[in-house]
């Protein structure tokens, strides 16, 4: 059952540009965080939770709300086609089942470490450059959500194996980027974007699937004029 929901929500997400899906069971996730990032009790303990993200493939879908000025594009965006894609996804089951949805930016107690979620899902592996690096697209990608359902998820899912050497990738560029003083937030983060932009660029792998320009600015410098 649990394949059938996911494929769904995956299906309709990707659809608005949140193009990268997984599954794993919550005890799974749970075991890895400190308690006050474990995922909501729906009713049973290896309930089902579906990680979502995306590559570029999500500009398209935000880049003129971007270029408006809208109140954030992104999340806005984001948590309307991941609630709708949940809701169509689990309408034709009777009884429906509990979901509970959490989104990236959501702050303590609602916080989900969607990293090492994305990690134990086998979506991608966590680096130690604190990035997310997918077998195809690096760590061109962002996290945005997790859905946890009443139905039984998967057996533990194995770490997919680590697809590139930090040692000589991200490793340097961390190191230059901490050396400036590890970012507290959003603000001291962009006084110094350029050298966590490096960080990213390091990866080599998925290097054909970096973001464009404008995506970049808008993320790391919060630029808006999205062209
Ligand atoms: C808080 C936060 C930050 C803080 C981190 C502060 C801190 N000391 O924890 C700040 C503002 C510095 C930050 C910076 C960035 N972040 Co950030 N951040 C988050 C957020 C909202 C929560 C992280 C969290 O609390 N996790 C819970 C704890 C328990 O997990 P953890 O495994 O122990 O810690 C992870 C993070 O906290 C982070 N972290 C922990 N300590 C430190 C220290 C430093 C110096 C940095 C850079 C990160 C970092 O990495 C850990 C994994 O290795 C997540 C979204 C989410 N809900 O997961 C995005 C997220 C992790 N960030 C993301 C990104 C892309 C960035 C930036 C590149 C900025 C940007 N504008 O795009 C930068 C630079 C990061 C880099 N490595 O280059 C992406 C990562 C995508 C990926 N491919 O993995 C996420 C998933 C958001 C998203 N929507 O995709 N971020």
């Amino acid at each position: 059952m649990y394949q059938v929901i996911a494929a769904e929500i995956a299906r309709r997400c990707a659809a608005g540009g949140v193009d990268l899906c997984a599954a794993c069971a919550q005890a799974d996730y749970d075991a890895v965080v400190p308690a006050d990032y474990r995922l909501p009790d729906v009713g049973r303990p290896r309930a089902l939770v579906v990680v979502l993200g995306n590559s570029r493939a999500l500009w398209p879908h935000v880049r003129d709300a971007v270029a408006r000025g809208d109140d954030d594009p992104v999340d806005a965006h984001v948590t309307r086609v991941v609630t709708e894609a949940v809701e169509a996804a689990l309408a034709p089951w009777s009884p429906r089942p509990r979901a509970e949805l959490r989104f990236a930016p959501e702050p303590p107690p609602r916080r989900v470490a969607l990293q090492r979620l994305a990690h134990v899902a086998g979506l991608a592996w966590l680096a130690p450059s604190h990035l997310c690096v997918h077998p195809v697209f690096g760590p061109w990608i962002a996290l945005r959500a997790a859905v946890v359902i009443d139905v039984d998820g998967p057996d533990p899912v194995p770490p997919i194996a680590a697809p590139c050497d930090c040692a000589t990738g991200c490793g340097p560029a961390l190191e230059r980027a901490l050396a400036a003083g590890p970012p507290q937030g959003q603000a001291e983060l962009r006084e110094r974007w350029q050298l966590w932009l490096g960080v990213r660029d390091a990866c080599p792998v998925g290097r054909a699937h970096r973001y464009d320009d404008a995506q970049i600015r808008y993320h790391y410098a919060g630029d808006r004029t999205g062209s």
